[in-house]
């Protein structure tokens, strides 16, 4: 976290905190419609200890081995022999050996990076309750939660568009299982009915058991019999438990920031990252470089700290899951889901942050907060020991891509924040932590830590990964984890 006036000197973007800091220096459900996207993420799960390290990235799927020990042969009819077989096996490869080499790394190797490709080539009937694709990716991602109120939308294939779901029969086992639905498990937090005059709506038709998809036991229906539809929050997110008065200054109190967590490779600190739930942890996909980011063994996850020379608790990391558009070039989509290995108890010190609403919306000018152990210089060596915090101001997207600024590097799944005449900022080592925005009494995840030219500069503000743009990804890969 940088808060001090821009420095002169010149450096070029930001490379993400790489090699990671060590603590004492070097050594898509489209949003208004249509059909759901089918997201594919990379799964790094965790297969023990000491994972083998690992090679494969994206789609790479081996190479077949060329024989170069190739026979001299005499006879002309021999040749035509090899050549045609060497054809037919150029042929078999390029036909089915992408599909062949991915379908064994992603079940023969666990511990290493699979990557689950998943591509339904009979047509899909998107959130119909069959499951078409082979691993069921058709019925995830048919819930998501709109608006402040935070009114719960299943997606309705018969109509093939998003409805609200009306509260007439609704009853606290619905809830926790569209709760459970998203990967959030421990019961629903907030049921309540508002009005709505919306057309068409779902009303439940059926019964519920614990594997029920909530897309099953919804029928469409002009309108809702007494004009109300389902709100409802799967926590009590985004609230301080703390008594404790703020002191001032940057350095933040305990608990005032009780979602933000320490993200460790070999117990050295690397990036931010944010509580969302007891068993998962919103952070950069940028902190997982391939060269040793994918050994899922040596991460932890340290919550309910201020202070990096005393961690109270230590998580390890049961699954990385990086999304699977994230661009390390435009730094696009950069973002990622951890599942621990346990869930974390929450208290004082430890908090979830709220997701937003795929359609919320943070305006520009508003003032949020960003919190982090990163550099407090662009120049420093080292990340900051104490969490440091700062507020920030929203920028609107056009201003931030002119000419001046970022001059169009800013995509739809970003937002940029801070202050244009610099000396307020994230920096390295904040990667992955939260950039928050109260809305009345809860604190929301509007940005996860990303990018920017230096730290601090003069028209050179912080870029965070848009959340209501990939909130809807987050939900769909809890989901398949469930
Ligand atoms: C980084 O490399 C980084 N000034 C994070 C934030 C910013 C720059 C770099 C924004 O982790």
């Amino acid at each position: 976290m940088d808060a001090r006036p821009p420095p002169y000197s010149s450096v070029g973007v930001q490379p993400p905190a790489y090699p990671p800091y060590p603590q004492g220096g070097y050594p898509q459900h489209p949003q208004g419609g249509g059909k759901p996207p089918s997201y594919q993420p990379y799964y790094i799960p965790n297969a023990g200890p000491s994972p083998p390290p690992v090679v494969a990235h994206h789609s790479s799927a081996p190479q077949p081995k060329r024989n170069s020990s190739q026979k001299r042969c005499c006879g002309i009819v021999t040749l035509l022999v090899v050549c045609l077989c060497v054809a037919v096996g150029i042929w078999l490869i390029v036909r089915f050996g992408s599909k062949f080499f991915s379908n064994m790394s992603s079940s023969n190797n666990p511990g290493s990076t699979s990557t689950v490709q998943e591509t339904c080539y009979q047509s899909v009937t998107y959130c119909n309750g069959i499951k078409d694709c082979p691993s069921g990716s058709d019925e995830l991602g048919c819930v998501r939660f709109s608006g402040e109120n935070s009114t719960l939308q299943v997606y309705d294939w018969k109509d093939q568009a998003w409805e609200l779901v009306c509260s007439n029969n609704w009853t606290s086992t619905f809830s926790d299982r569209t709760c459970s639905q998203v990967g959030i498990s421990k019961g629903a937090f907030y049921t309540g009915a508002v009005s709505s005059s919306s057309s068409p709506v779902l009303l439940v038709k059926g019964n519920i058991s614990p594997s029920t998809l909530m897309q099953t036991i919804l029928t469409p229906s002009p309108q809702c019999p007494k004009g109300q539809v389902v709100s409802l929050m799967c926590s009590d997110c985004g609230t301080r438990k703390s008594t404790s008065r703020i002191v001032g200054g940057v350095i933040a109190a305990q608990g005032k920031w009780p979602w933000q967590i320490s993200l460790q490779y070999a117990n050295s600190h690397v990036c931010g990252g944010t509580i969302i739930a007891p068993q998962w942890v919103v952070t950069a996909a940028h902190c997982f470089p391939d060269e040793y980011g994918q050994n899922v063994g040596k991460w932890t996850v340290c919550p309910g700290t201020i202070n990096l020379n005393n961690i109270p608790n230590k998580f390890s990391v049961n699954k990385i899951i990086l999304n699977e558009q994230y661009d390390d070039k435009t730094h696009d989509y950069d973002i990622a889901l951890l599942k621990l290995s346990s869930p974390v108890q929450y208290g004082v010190s430890i908090q979830p942050a709220c997701l937003p609403s795929f359609d919320q919306t943070f305006p520009e000018g508003t003032t949020c907060s960003i919190s982090g152990f990163g550099k407090t210089s662009e120049t420093s060596t080292t990340v900051s020991t104490a969490l440091m915090e700062a507020s920030v101001q929203l920028i609107n997207t056009d201003m931030c891509n002119s000419a001046n600024i970022y001059s169009g590097a800013i995509t739809d799944r970003m937002l940029c924040a801070g202050k244009l005449s610099g000396g307020l900022d994230s920096c390295q080592g904040d990667s992955g932590g939260p950039l928050v925005c109260q809305v009345k009494d809860r604190w929301y995840l509007a940005g996860v830590t990303s990018w920017g030219v230096g730290c601090a500069r003069k028209n050179k503000p912080g870029v965070y990964s848009r959340v209501t743009e990939l909130v809807q990804w987050l939900y769909k890969m809890m989901e398949a984890e469930n």
